[in-house]
């Protein structure tokens, strides 16, 4: 949490925060015991409140989101439409998207069926594909819940994320998804990952089918993600240089007024 009293720490921690296009504190992102009701928080000048505050979600349990949209780069177009892995298909119980309280909803182990209309399927006798799902805005995410489909899945799975849709990096690899047993509803896997900024999250998919197999694909059958703050729209990141600039103001002593930024 930030001290009002301490604009050097202030200074410190949002600087690392904006450089990394998050608006959440590392501090609460290390702790899931936080409420999961998003805390918004005033930055203020000279110790005083803020009378036009800059709204940080806080770190911690939130929200399920799921991808508003989903491409197949390659190994499909595939068996089953890539829609089937993000509009909860063959989920039950299912949950409301950016309402539903992940890490409560996920506790239930909801499963997925196995049935196919539910899922996607790579081309057959493809041993790798490449997914990209969109959020349609940046989104803050820290988990992955992945029901890994039960008659072929993900061998390996790599994670990338990006902002533009155009510069993937990394966000977690070498993942070596659950091997569910073919024939039987499936439970999520949650995979954790790095407090992150992200609009795209790419599934590198490899080593498929897991075995035994009953055909040759990669094959999902859910995907959703959890967010430690509200529902959408978060709030957009300051500018750091702003910002800074801003409480460097209140450091000195000058009153200046923070705002949210519109875009
Ligand atoms: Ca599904
Ligand atoms: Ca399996």
């Amino acid at each position: 949490m930030l001290s009002k009293g301490n604009h050097f720490l202030n200074i410190i921690a949002l600087t690392s925060l904006t450089s990394l296009g998050l608006t959440a504190l590392p501090a609460q992102a290390q702790d899931s015991s936080t409420s999961p009701i998003p805390i918004l928080e005033e930055i203020t000048t000279a110790g005083e409140p803020a009378s036009e505050p800059i709204i940080v979600p806080a770190a911690g349990p939130g929200p399920i989101i799921s991808p508003v949209s989903a491409v197949v780069n390659s190994g499909g177009t595939g068996a089953g439409n890539i829609i089937n892995t993000i509009n909860q298909s063959g989920l039950s119980p299912g949950f409301i998207s950016g309402v539903t309280i992940f890490d409560t909803y996920l506790g239930g182990s909801p499963l997925h069926n196995d049935a196919t209309t539910g899922e996607w399927f790579s081309n057959t006798g493809t041993t790798s594909a490449v997914v990209t799902y969109d959020f349609g805005a940046p989104s803050i995410i820290d988990r992955l819940a992945l029901w890994n489909e039960d008659s072929a899945g993900i061998g390996r799975l790599d994670l990338y994320q990006s902002l533009d849709g155009v510069t993937f990096i990394p966000l977690k690899l070498n993942i070596i998804p659950t091997n569910n047993p073919i024939g039987s509803p499936y439970p999520a896997q949650v995979i954790t990952f790095p407090l992150t900024n992200a609009r795209y999250v790419r599934f590198n998919m490899s080593d498929c089918p897991q075995s035994p197999s009953s055909v040759t694909a990669c094959s999902i059958g859910e995907v959703a993600f959890r967010t430690p703050s509200g529902p959408e729209p978060f709030p957009r990141t300051p500018e750091p240089s702003t910002l800074v600039g801003l409480l460097l103001l209140g450091g000195l002593g000058l009153k200046q007024k923070a705002k949210v930024p519109n875009s």
